[in-house]
């Protein structure tokens, strides 16, 4: 995975004003519902099962027959999603497994020809999203553990696959490219293709000026983005960190800066596991999302949540209830995290700023004293109150920084909001 490679990208793309528009919109939604879900859900063991308990091709080409999610209602989805505040949804339309979870017409290792389920869940899924204005990526991965010329394959080969041992690359990204056309041309208006995996074959030629001009073409409004762990290429419209805030590099990928500030993105999971787990309990709480999220708005990046649905099609009860509990928070705070952008000041170990227009929110996650003290952003303050009750805030400005005095019973264990008014 690893990649310290730093390139500099000719910038020939120029987005066009509709993906500009989508960029702003991208930027103000702020929180989004990540999902893996496919076949490898059936085995409970998170979507790398293929690979980590080295199923063979032959014998992992069974476990379609066993997809069978009768329980699936993509409208249960969209609402858990909405309720939750979250304003698009990111759904594997292929993961590593090469399984697309689409009618694909140029391979039926699909979940319409193969699972005894028959539907096109993406389909449903869409729809229901264009009806209830939620915005649809589609995650899709370049690596592809199925397709005969998907070789060499970095990490993640090995003799124990089965596969072929050779292949032609060109042949694999035409079927990606046909499948992606798929997808952007039968499923409405798509918000934006989110890639992962070509990290799998650091020297390739991935041919991502065709790609992506492709995608741009089929639909110039949708966002592009890849997690590949570099400074972002030419024609990429947005920039993804994965498990890490924007800068921190905290899980060993290399998360260079952005080139040209393009929109950021931070992905976690609410669990350890991406797809379905059935041994993962580590259940991150309420507070631990609301902050994450917080601090990514912070930092001026959107989060994108994710959940690994059940292979009967059903999202687990306390992934639901957490979610419900984000939602709740921001029903109440939302104001202070949609439509902002990263504040005055880079983030703090109590805690970030984020800002819209003249306000600035000053967001405490971690403080336990009446009074705190920040270093001051050049602006004059005109006013400062809690956003939770209206009380006005104390304040000091003078050399040392800015001192806020807030009564300790007012003290938020999850976020201490100040909106502070600038002059
Ligand atoms: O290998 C994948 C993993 O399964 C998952 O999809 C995550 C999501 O960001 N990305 C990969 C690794 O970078």
């Amino acid at each position: 995975f690893l990649s310290t490679a730093i390139h500099l990208p000719a910038q020939s793309y120029q987005p066009t004003p509709e993906n500009q528009k989508n960029r702003e919109w991208f930027q103000d939604a702020k929180f989004g519902l990540f999902i893996h879900w496919g076949v490898y859900s059936v085995l409970g063991d998170g979507e790398w099962v293929m690979n980590q308990q080295q199923i063979p091709l032959k014998a992992y080409e069974k476990i379609p027959a066993f997809f069978n999610p009768t329980e699936f209602d993509a409208k249960a989805w969209v609402q858990m999603a909405k309720a939750a505040g979250m304003k698009y949804i990111t759904i594997t339309s292929k993961h590593h497994d090469g399984f697309a979870m689409w009618d694909s017409k140029v391979s039926d290792y699909n979940i319409v020809k193969r699972t005894p389920y028959g539907k096109d869940v993406l389909k449903m899924l869409a729809d229901e999203c264009h009806k209830e204005g939620i915005k649809l990526f589609f995650y899709h991965s370049q690596l592809d553990w199925h397709h005969p010329d998907y070789f060499p394959r970095g990490n993640t080969g090995g003799s124990w696959t089965g596969r072929p041992e050779n292949g032609d690359m060109n042949k694999y990204l035409d079927y990606m490219d046909a499948q992606l056309s798929e997808l952007l041309t039968g499923y409405g208006e798509i918000a934006g293709i989110w890639f992962d995996g070509m990290w799998d074959k650091k020297d390739a030629d991935w041919r991502l000026q065709k790609t992506y001009g492709l995608i741009h073409k089929l639909q110039p409004g949708a966002l592009v983005g890849s997690n590949h762990h570099r400074t972002p290429y030419d024609g990429e419209d947005f920039q993804m960190f994965e498990k890490d805030l924007p800068g921190h590099n905290t899980t060993g990928f290399s998360a260079e800066q952005t080139v040209g500030a393009l929109p950021k993105e931070t992905c976690e999971t609410i669990n350890n596991a991406w797809g379905f787990n059935l041994k993962d309990d580590q259940h991150k709480s309420k507070k631990e999302l609301v902050q994450y999220l917080v601090k990514a708005a912070g930092y001026g990046a959107n989060f994108l949540l994710n959940v690994g649905p059940m292979p009967n099609g059903k999202i687990q009860p306390e992934h639901i209830a957490s979610l419900q509990g984000v939602g709740q928070w921001l029903s109440v705070n939302g104001e202070t995290v949609y439509g902002t952008r990263g504040g005055p000041l880079t983030a703090r170990d109590w805690g970030v700023t984020t800002q819209k227009g003249n306000k600035v929110y000053i967001h405490i996650l971690d403080w336990f004293d009446e009074s705190i003290t920040i270093p001051a952003w050049g602006k004059k303050i005109k006013s400062a109150k809690l956003f939770s009750d209206k009380t006005p805030v104390k304040f000091l400005e003078n050399e040392y920084g800015i001192t806020f005095r807030i009564p300790k019973a007012k003290l938020d264990d999850v976020d201490t909001i100040i909106e502070v008014e600038l002059k």
